[in-house]
């Protein structure tokens, strides 16, 4: 369909040229302890956030290299669900693994 004369087609905003975000997002942080074994960090994070073995294992080594690790970015509800599933995972196995969350800006 030709455009109508006198209107413009759709241009890119230039003041962001992004699409406005609807839902504010929030970051997952993974963080270290002592007693969670790596395999069990490893299957949450397969389990519960959907990532494959290899990022899992990356994700799961630098938190227990560096203390924290950043596992996903998502809308809060997204972030709150799969927090209480995964530390419904590890509590009754009483593994202390931790989730937290943050808004991204
Ligand atoms: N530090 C744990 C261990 O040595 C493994 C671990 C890694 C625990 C990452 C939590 O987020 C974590 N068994």
């Amino acid at each position: 369909m030709p455009p109508t004369p006198g209107r413009t087609t759709a241009l890119p905003r230039p003041e962001t040229d992004a699409e406005p975000r609807l839902a504010p997002m929030w970051r997952v942080l993974l963080h270290n302890d002592d007693v969670t074994p790596m395999e069990f960090v490893v299957k949450v994070l397969r389990e519960i956030f959907k990532l494959n073995a290899i990022a899992s294992i990356k994700l799961m080594l630098e938190a227990h290299f560096s203390g924290v690790a950043l596992v996903v970015v998502e809308t809060r509800e997204q972030a709150e669900f799969h927090i209480d599933q995964a530390h419904s995972m590890a509590r009754p196995r009483g593994y202390p693994l931790t989730f937290s969350m943050e808004p991204e800006e």
